[in-house]
């Protein structure tokens, strides 16, 4: 089932996202709706409250050589934790909550992940590259951050800018 995706600036996307502590059916299904969400709209990551669900559930799946992104291959991922975040990299992120504008954001190059998987099961996760950025961008969206709260003062205005054009046009 398809899920409506809220974008920027609804207000739930500032909420603080809760634990999962029920690995049920109910979350399977919730998990299997947002991977088809996600594709459906051409994402590579997708936290719950981007479907205005404000519970720590996040999924990505970063597209392979050959651009597939099965959903064998896509990482489910409740509670997760950071640790030992190293280095620093400017990567152009977007997000399916900010539709059309893409900007530098400054992240750490590698992590480790402790999460738990759709069993309830400890997992941890070594990430660097894309797959490092993208755990970042949507750990951010569980504490009811945006990537572009994270933007330098003057790509902030050029967003702020842009912003108001795309509310014009659609007058
Ligand atoms: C987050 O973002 C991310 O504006 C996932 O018109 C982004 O999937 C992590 C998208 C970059 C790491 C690096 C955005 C699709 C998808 C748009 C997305 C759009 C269509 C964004
Ligand atoms: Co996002």
């Amino acid at each position: 089932m398809l899920l409506p995706i809220i974008t920027y600036p609804n207000k739930q996307l500032k909420m603080r996202s809760k634990e999962v502590v029920n690995f049920d059916e109910l979350l399977h299904r919730f998990l299997d709706d947002m991977y088809e969400t996600m594709i459906s709209s051409n994402g590579i990551g997708l936290a719950a409250i981007q479907v205005a669900n404000p519970i720590r559930a996040l999924i990505l799946c970063i597209p392979d050589e050959e651009g597939n992104q099965s959903k064998e291959s896509t990482l489910e991922i409740m509670n997760p934790v950071i640790h030992a975040p190293q280095g620093n990299v400017l990567y152009q992120e977007g997000c399916l909550s900010v539709p059309g504008f893409y900007e530098d954001v400054e992240r750490y190059e590698t992590l480790t992940l402790q999460y738990q998987n759709r069993h309830g099961d400890v997992c941890m996760l070594q990430a660097s590259e894309l797959l490092a950025i993208a755990i970042q961008h949507e750990i951010d969206h569980l504490e009811g951050k945006l990537f572009i709260e994270k933007l330098t003062y003057n790509r902030r205005k050029k967003f702020e800018k842009e912003y108001k054009k795309t509310l014009k046009e659609k007058k």
